[in-house]
């Protein structure tokens, strides 16, 4: 195993709220990564690199190996399974909730109901807890639109201020998990290069704090 760490970024919004995060633990791109069109970003640091990828694929990079650790949300690690992984260090950043939306006012009226996600495996697993019988169909975006088209009778999606569900006439019901962005580790590259990965674990951590009381304060 080779001695530099490999950090795999989730792109998009959480990329914002990461990179401060990064820095104030001492870690930054050696150029801007929204002006480049690569991947794989040197840092102020010789032994830690940086890639910019999906937010979907940061778990599976991290999971084989090709990362050492990764920044994801846990909506896409419950989605994807914790296997191989370690979840040491909540970010406390892109906050929202996994929940369950349907029509404002319509009472689910299948016996089966009909669920639109991109989320199938959390939404299997939760409407199989709450014994109710659930035909999950897999949607790559634009959930909010299935049930206005009478394609489902709810969504499982990612509500943050509830607009989006309010702008197509339909309303939150059921929180499934409140969802922040984790911080992940390969399960071998923590022991293989605990000597390394442990104190910037403890500086992302201070980071992590020292922005908790920035917003509280
Ligand atoms: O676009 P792509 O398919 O590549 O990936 P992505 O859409 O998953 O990436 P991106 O950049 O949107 O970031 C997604 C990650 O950000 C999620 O995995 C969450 O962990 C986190 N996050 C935080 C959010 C939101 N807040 C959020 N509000 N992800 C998505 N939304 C969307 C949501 O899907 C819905 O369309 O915003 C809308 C709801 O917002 P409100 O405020 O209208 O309720
Ligand atoms: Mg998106």
């Amino acid at each position: 195993m080779s001695k530099q760490l490999i950090l795999a970024l989730s792109k998009g919004r959480i990329l914002d709220e990461t990179l401060p995060l990064l820095a104030d633990a001492g870690i930054e791109p050696a150029e801007d990564l929204g002006k480049s069109r690569k991947l794989l970003f040197d840092t102020n640091l010789p032994d830690v690199k940086l890639v910019v990828i999906r937010a979907t694929d940061v778990p599976t990079y991290v999971q084989l190996g090709a990362a050492d650790l990764g920044v994801a949300g846990k909506d896409v690690l419950l989605e994807h399974g914790a296997a191989g992984l370690f979840e040491p260090l909540d970010l406390e950043i892109a906050r929202c909730k996994l929940m369950t939306a349907g029509i404002t006012g319509a009472e689910p009226a299948h016996a089966r109901r009909r669920v639109a996600t991109k989320f199938v495996n959390v939404a299997r697993r939760w409407y199989a807890e709450q014994g109710i019988q659930a035909e999950v169909i897999k949607l790559y975006g634009a959930m909010e639109l299935a049930p206005l088209m009478n394609l489902a009778d709810e969504i499982v999606d990612i509500v943050d201020t509830g607009n989006t569900l309010r702008a197509n006439g339909m309303e939150p019901r059921e929180l499934i998990a409140p969802v922040s962005t984790r911080l992940v580790v390969n399960k071998a590259a923590m022991t293989m290069k605990h000597a390394r990965i442990k104190p910037l674990l403890e500086r992302l951590a201070q980071a992590v704090a020292r922005r908790r009381e920035g917003v509280a304060g």
